[in-house]
C-alpha cells in the first residue's frame, strides 16, 4: 500500500501508543460542539473509527465535531402513498423529503418530489378540475377576471419549463441551537418540468395598474385550526419576478397532472426563489400596490436578519428581511451514501448544482474533508432556473472511510460554505456543501 499520508498515518499511530493525547490534538480546536445527534465533539477518532467501521484516512483535516455522514442520515420509517421512499417528518400537515439519492434523475420524478404542507389540503376526491376557478383581482387590478383551467388552457399559450423549487428551509436541520419547524436535512428541493401558462400573460389580460408592486396568491387548502377565515399560507412575489417568462400557473409536472399533494390542479411556480412562492392548489391571485400582506409574508416568516446575527440571537421583527432568490448550492445524488468502492477503480460521482435566480459556474468536489478540491464537470441548464448537472471521477489513495464532499459557486463568485452558514432564528438558506460517506476497500 502507497503511504501518500504520513501525517495521517503518525496519527493513527499515535493513537495506538497515546489516545488521550491524540484525542486532544485532533479535537481540542475552537469550534462549537454539535451534540444533537450523538456525536459529541470529543468523540475519539477510535470511537469514530469504529462507527464508520474503518480508519479515516484523512482524518487530521476532519473539522472538529464533524459528524460522519455514515451516521447522519437516518432510513426512512414511513411511506406516503405515490411518495415511495421519501421522509415523512411530519403528519398533521404532512411534510416529506426526498434522500439525496432518490434525487439522481435530471428532471425530478412525481414520486420523488418533496411535499410541504402549511395546513390541511384540500379533500382529493372533491377536486373538480372543470369545476376549479382561478379569480385574478387586488386593488392593482385593473379588469378583475375568473378563469376555469379549461380558459387557461384556450387563451394563453403554453409553456414548459424545468424549475427548480427548494423549500427555504431546507437544511434547518443543521442549525445550532436548533431552529422550529420541519427538521429538513437536505431534500426539500425538486426540480420537475412544469407546463402551464406564464403568469404575466394572464395579469396582462387582467390589465396591471401602474401602481402595481406585488403578487400575491392564495390557495384551497386549509388553515391547520380549521378555522375558515384564516390561511395557512397567502405569499406572492414582486412584480419583477411575477413578470419574468419563467413564472407559470402550471396544471402539469412532467407530462402528467401534477400530484395532488405538490398542488393538482393548478399551481403557481416561481423557480429559484422560497418554495413558499409557489402557491398549491392555485384559486386566487392578487395584484397588490404594496407588498402583499397575506400569511407568512411578514418576519419572521421565511425572513432572515438584514445583518449576520450571534446563534440564538432574539432579533427584533424590523431588522429582518423577506428572502428572495435561494443561495448557491449542491447535491450529491450518486452513489448512494455509504457504499463501498473496491480501491483502485475511479469512482464516478455525481449530483445536480443550482443558484437561486443565477446560474452555477463550477462545481468542486473533495476527498480530504475540504483540504483539496477538483473541477468537476458541469452540464448547462435546460432553461433558466432549472438546476445543472455535474459529475466527477475520483481516485481513492488508500482503503478507508472517506467523504465525498461538492461544492457550487455561482455566476456572481458565490461558492457555497462547507459549514453551516450564518445562523438565523427560523433556520432558512442552509447552503452548507452536502456530504456522503464511502468506503473504499
Ligand atoms: N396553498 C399552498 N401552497 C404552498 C404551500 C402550502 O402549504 N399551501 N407550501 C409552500 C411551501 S412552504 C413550499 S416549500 C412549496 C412546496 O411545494 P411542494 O409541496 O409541491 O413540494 O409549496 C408552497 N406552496
Ligand atoms: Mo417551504
Amino acid at each position: 500500500m502507497t503511504r501518500k499520508l504520513p501525517p495521517t498515518r503518525g496519527l493513527h499511530e499515535l493513537y495506538a501508543e497515546d489516545p488521550q493525547r491524540a484525542d486532544r490534538l485532533l479535537w481540542d480546536r475552537d469550534v462549537d460542539p454539535v451534540t444533537r445527534r450523538g456525536f459529541l465533539k470529543r468523540s475519539s477518532l477510535l470511537a469514530m473509527a469504529a462507527a464508520v467501521g474503518a480508519q479515516i484516512p484523512f482524518a487530521d483535516r476532519m473539522p472538529g465535531g464533524l459528524i460522519p455522514a455514515a451516521l447522519a442520515q437516518s432510513d426512512e420509517p414511513f411511506t406516503l402513498q405515490g411518495k415511495e421512499g421519501l421522509t415523512v417528518l411530519n403528519d398533521r400537515p404532512i411534510n416529506a423529503e426526498t434522500p439525496a439519492h432518490l434525487l439522481d434523475d435530471d428532471v425530478t420524478p412525481a414520486e420523488r418530489m418533496f411535499v410541504r404542507n402549511n395546513g390541511i389540503p384540500p379533500v382529493m376526491d372533491a377536486i373538480d378540475v372543470a369545476a376549479w376557478r382561478l379569480e385574478v383581482a387586488g386593488e392593482s387590478c385593473v379588469t378583475p377576471t375568473t378563469f376555469s383551467i379549461a380558459e387557461l388552457k384556450e387563451r394563453f399559450a403554453h409553456h414548459t419549463y424545468q424549475l427548480q423549487v427548494e423549500c427555504g428551509g431546507n437544511g434547518r436541520s443543521e442549525y445550532v441551537p436548533a431552529a422550529s419547524g420541519n427538521q429538513w436535512t437536505t431534500g426539500a428541493v425538486a426540480c420537475p418540468r412544469f407546463t402551464g401558462v406564464r403568469l404575466r400573460d394572464v395579469l396582462e389580460a387582467c390589465g396591471i395598474a401602474d401602481d402595481a408592486v406585488y403578487v400575491g396568491y392564495y390557495g384551497a387548502d386549509a388553515h391547520a385550526s380549521g378555522d375558515p377565515n384564516r390561511d395557512p399560507i397567502s405569499r406572492g412575489v414582486p412584480m419583477e419576478k411575477a413578470l419574468e417568462d419563467e413564472s407559470l400557473i402550471a396544471w402539469a409536472m412532467n407530462d402528467a397532472d401534477i400530484p395532488y399533494l405538490n398542488g393538482h390542479p393548478l399551481r403557481l411556480v416561481c423557480g429559484g426563489w422560497p418554495g413558499s412562492v409557489s402557491g398549491k392548489w392555485l384559486d386566487r391571485i392578487v395584484i397588490r400596490n404594496r407588498k402583499h400582506d397575506g400569511t407568512k409574508m411578514g418576519a419572521p416568516s421565511y425572513s432572515v436578519p438584514k445583518h449576520p446575527v450571534a446563534p440564538g440571537t432574539d432579533v427584533p421583527l424590523e431588522d429582518f428581511e423577506t428572502i428572495q432568490s435561494m443561495p448557491v448550492k449542491s447535491l450529491v445524488t450518486f452513489p448512494k451514501s455509504g457504499i463501498t468502492h473496491a480501491l483502485g477503480e475511479p469512482l464516478t460521482v455525481r449530483g445536480h448544482a443550482w443558484a437561486g435566480d443565477l446560474a452555477v459556474e463550477a462545481v468542486h468536489v473533495s476527498i480530504d474533508f475540504g483540504a483539496t478540491w477538483q473541477p468537476a464537470e458541469l452540464s448547462a441548464a435546460p432553461n433558466r432556473l432549472a438546476w445543472q448537472r455535474w459529475t466527477s471521477a475520483l481516485d481513492f489513495p488508500e482503503p478507508g472511510y472517506y467523504e465525498v464532499w461538492a461544492k457550487a459557486t455561482d455566476s456572481q463568485g458565490r461558492a457555497q460554505p462547507m459549514v453551516v452558514p450564518g445562523w438565523n432564528p427560523k433556520g432558512y438558506l442552509n447552503n452548507a456543501c452536502h456530504r456522503i460517506a464511502v468506503q473504499v476497500a
